[in-house]
């Protein structure tokens, strides 16, 4: 790191703009090497006596004019601002600067992909575009001409409305566009270069017609209709449930190959990671196609949700993202399944946030501090920040939930706002108190909701005691707003009906048999009556908050709540934990060189799961899966990598081994039914319960042929893949074949081929590390492309717990000098990659200090960015 510390931004050193841009024109001449930015601003002074302070980075100066004056030698420039002073109350102010979108690998701001020119403004990327009042709160009318080569550049976009087209001398042409709504620089964009498109239209509720376009490159073209349909049922759904309505006459998407995250919501024209648009059959899975409908929704819905309502500063991100993420789960939950949906996101939390919230980069939904503010566009702002958006709803029901946000959009429609603002709409609109809910937005770490159960024979009551703790704070814990949805079951798996005493703060369902408790307290009682024999509680139904439950659950209530309860969740979680359990114990064996042991409670309730012909095979498929191997890492203090990768192993192969026959069947039944592919709720369900028992088969031996032959026989990716993901977990002789047929076969698809690198980054494989350093030789690999490094090194750290955590300290080698390399080039996407070793506190002392000298190798580096400098240096601050 260089000797200057980048600096902190604080949330209490908020204040309000001081000048407000009314309107800018932007004029661009686009040149790869050097693009001509003129932008003319009308700016007017809102308090006095200040300097106007514009951020702007890169950024090569020509020309400054004020009201028509040069006023150049007048600015001071720092690098990252440039000032002057007008003591003019209203004035025009032009500016003229020059960049070189060919070199900026950083994927922020202007820059160029496959040729083609392509922005990239949120957070701050727009002050490496022009100088400009770079903050959210500052909303401008933006009219955007651009002026390019005509053969380079058949297409010209920008937001709004397209007004004018004309043609230039030297073979160039222009194009003008008018956004009416005023937004945040951070919403601007601008694409240009030879794409090629699909156009449909949506007429909305009030009877307007949309022109919806697809813009890619011309080889895929003939992938985009999924993305379409997924916009169109967006639209519908958004108009049905939310009552909103798009509001231009035209709504674009551009799909690109690099782009450092998933998409960008900018106003009337979405830029895409190609990975979130481009889909078919035989190219994509069901996981694309899936994540297609939800990322296209997500920024559809953003269009309200962030748009026209944004964010007052930076620190208030999960007002749009968390909103919108529970947006998403719940446009999801409403064309599949919601239980298979919720079953899923819970998942993805502990899997990736519950980590994050318990180690050095731990941070509250509203972070109170940053260095690089692209480095809180995480987990827990986005996934936590959703499910406390979810607490409101379960808190106050769909139809008050919905009040709330009718009350946001009528107080704040073309504001930028805070968090309180949102709660406040939806206390205000249900006339309740919410101010509680604050304590979820200001303490980090998962909290943990203990629970005990006492069953009065004498008075018949059984009440739940319920604690609520929160890992170390910097202040003291305060107690949160935890809403606990339970069940009694009986003896026989009946539910029981509830009573409980007057006084108590829960509501009930219409059968009386589910109570949604508001936990208020630190500790709090509650008491059910007339119980006619000890219940088994089921608790935090839906996962009702997101907390560790801690109950002590016999395996026999953990058997009778995943075949009984009515709550689908409950089901699967029953059998997670039980599962869970039963690794623990064997993880204590291994760990004592004892032999390992399987029960028979775990056994009878596999078997009952696996055949049971009722249920949803997508909740069967989730629910027989092994609780994944980071999950069941963060159970321990110390993670025994070793320990957890081989009883998790040793026991899906023990299951596989008793229900061989039956997994057979299932998976020759599944198999059989298959025609051609869907994106089909019954469908996915379908293949996803035959690739987990492939999954299981697999692990014999002596089945491998079933994952060759459903490799070859190429019906569609999703099952292509499995086979293969299946078959480069194992040292088989036919393995290299296979990988060379499929790379032969997709070489010329970067999507498909991430999936190859992928696929080999993750295996189990003895030498998987070996592997992935030639996979960076590779001349398919580059460093320029934030997909293709996520499919090596992201997925190499992030899921290979044998490969990256060697005992011999290489894996942590490798990757720390590939951060080190990528961070040269593209800082948003190195800080990403590194942060598997910030988690090194969790690894035994010699991990611990090879991870460790790693993380200082990598801050010793000189002109290190503020992106891994943040991360690198909080965790070993730890
Ligand atoms: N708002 C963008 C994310 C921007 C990330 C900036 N580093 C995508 C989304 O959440 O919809
Ligand atoms: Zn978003």
């Amino acid at each position: 790191m260089s000797s200057v510390t980048p600096s902190i931004h604080y949330l209490s050193d908020y204040t309000p703009p001081v000048f407000d841009i009314e309107s800018v024109y932007l004029e661009f001449e686009l040149n790869p090497s050097h693009t001509k930015v003129t932008n003319t601003m009308q700016v007017r002074c809102i308090q006095s006596g200040q300097p106007l302070v514009l951020d702007g980075e890169q950024l090569d100066l020509k020309q400054v004019l004020l009201d028509g004056e040069d006023v150049t030698e007048d600015c001071l420039l720092t690098g990252e601002s440039l000032s002057l002073h007008v003591s003019k109350p209203q004035f025009e102010l032009k500016i003229v600067t020059q960049i070189a979108p060919q070199s900026n690998t950083s994927l922020e701001g202007l820059y160029r992909t496959s040729g083609n020119y392509c922005t990239q403004c949120e957070a701050e990327g727009f002050r490496k575009i022009t100088f400009f009042l770079d903050r959210p709160d500052v909303l401008s009318f933006f009219t955007t001409k651009i002026v390019a080569d005509k053969q380079d550049n058949a297409v010209l976009l920008s937001n709004g409305n397209l007004i004018e087209t004309g043609e230039l001398a030297d073979n160039r042409h222009y194009a003008i566009w008018e956004d009416p709504y005023r937004k945040p620089s951070y919403l601007f964009a601008l694409v240009a270069g030879n794409l090629k498109h699909i156009e449909d239209h949506y007429i909305t509720a009030d009877g307007r017609k949309v022109a919806l376009r697809i813009y890619v490159e011309p080889q895929n073209l003939d992938k985009c209709q999924h993305a379409m349909d997924s916009l169109k049922r967006s639209m519908k759904w958004d108009e049905e449930r939310f009552g909103l309505i798009y509001d231009l006459d035209i709504y674009m998407i551009v799909a690109v190959d690099d782009f450092n995250m998933g998409a960008m919501e900018n106003k009337g024209l979405n830029v895409f990671n190609s990975k979130f648009v481009l889909a078919k059959p035989d190219t994509a899975t069901d996981v694309d196609y899936e994540g297609i409908e939800a990322v296209i929704g997500h920024e559809y819905f953003h269009n309200w949700t962030g748009n026209r309502v944004t964010c007052r500063d930076w620190f208030q991100l999960t007002l749009k993202e968390g909103l919108t993420v529970f947006r998403d789960q719940e446009f999801t939950a409403d064309m599949l399944s919601p239980a298979v949906k919720r079953i899923e996101d819970v998942k993805r939390l502990r899997n990736n946030q519950f980590p994050e919230d318990s180690g050095p980069m731990a941070h509250p939904i509203q972070p109170q501090s940053y260095i690089e503010m692209n480095n809180f566009y995480t987990m827990t702002v986005y996934e936590k920040g959703a499910e406390v958006v979810r607490l409101y709803h379960t808190l106050l029901g769909e139809t008050g939930f919905q009040k709330g946000m009718k009350l946001y959009f009528e107080r704040h429609d073309g504001q930028a706002v805070t968090v309180e603002d949102f709660r406040n709409a939806m206390a205000d609109a249900n006339q309740v108190d919410l101010s509680q809910m604050h304590h979820w937005y200001i303490q980090s770490g998962t909290p943990t909701l203990e629970v005990k159960g006492h069953y009065d024979p004498f008075a018949q009551t059984y009440t739940l005691h319920c604690q609520q703790s929160l890992p170390d704070q910097a202040v003291a814990f305060q107690p949160l707003l935890i809403p606990i949805k339970v069940g009694l079951l009986s003896k026989e798996g009946k539910e029981l009906t509830l009573k409980v005493a007057e006084s108590t703060q829960v509501e009930m369902n219409t059968q009386q048999t589910q109570a949604l408790l508001w936990m208020q307290e630190g500790s709090q009682s509650f008491t059910f009556e007339n119980v006619p024999e000890p219940p088994t509680p089921s608790l935090l139904r839906g996962f009702s908050a997101p907390v560790h439950l801690q109950y002590d659950y016999a395996d026999q209530d953990l058997s009778l709540l995943s075949r009984a309860d009515s709550d689908s969740f409950v089901r699967w979680e029953s059998f997670q934990t039980l599962a869970l359990n039963e690794i623990k114990r064997n993880i204590k064996r291994h760990e004592k060189d004892q032999p390992l042991e399987l029960s028979t409670a775990l056994i009878e309730a596999f078997g009952s799961v696996l055949l049971d012909s009722e249920a949803d095979p997508a909740l069967i498929a989730l629910t027989i899966s092994m609780p994944d191997l980071t999950y069941i890492g963060e159970q321990f203090e110390v993670i025994n990598v070793d320990a957890v990768y081989e009883v998790q192993r040793w026991l899906r192969a023990q299951l596989a081994l008793t229900y061989q026959s039956e997994l057979q069947e299932m998976y020759g039944k599944l198999a059989g039914v298959q025609q051609a592919y869907r994106y089909h709720k019954t469908d996915i369900a379908q293949r996803m319960l035959k690739n987990v028992c492939l999954r299981y088969l697999m692990l014999l031996e002596s089945q491998f042929e079933l994952g060759q032959q459903q490799f070859q026989s190429q019906q569609n990716m999703t099952d292509v893949l499995a086979a293969l993901e299946t078959i480069a977990h194992t040292d088989h002789a036919q393995r290299d074949g296979c990988l060379q047929s499929f790379y032969e076969t997709w070489q010329h698809d970067p999507l498909v081929l991430d999936k190859w690198f992928a696929l080999q980054s993750g295996s189990h494989h003895l030498h998987a590390l070996e592997h992935v350093q030639a996979l960076v030789e590779h001349k398919d690999f580059k460093y320029e492309n934030p997909n293709r490094v996520r499919s090596v090194l992201g997925v190499f750290g992030r899921v290979n717990l044998l490969g990256f955590h060697r005992a011999d300290g290489r894996g942590y080698e490798f990757l720390a000098n590939q951060v080190i390399k990528l961070d040269g080039i593209n800082p948003q996407v190195a800080a990403r990659i590194v942060a598997p070793f910030t988690h090194w506190q969790r690894y035994d002392q010699q991990r611990q200090a090879f991870m460790k000298s790693a993380l200082q190798k990598i801050l010793s580096v000189d002109s290190l960015s503020k992106d891994v400098y943040e991360i690198v240096s909080k965790s070993l601050a730890e």
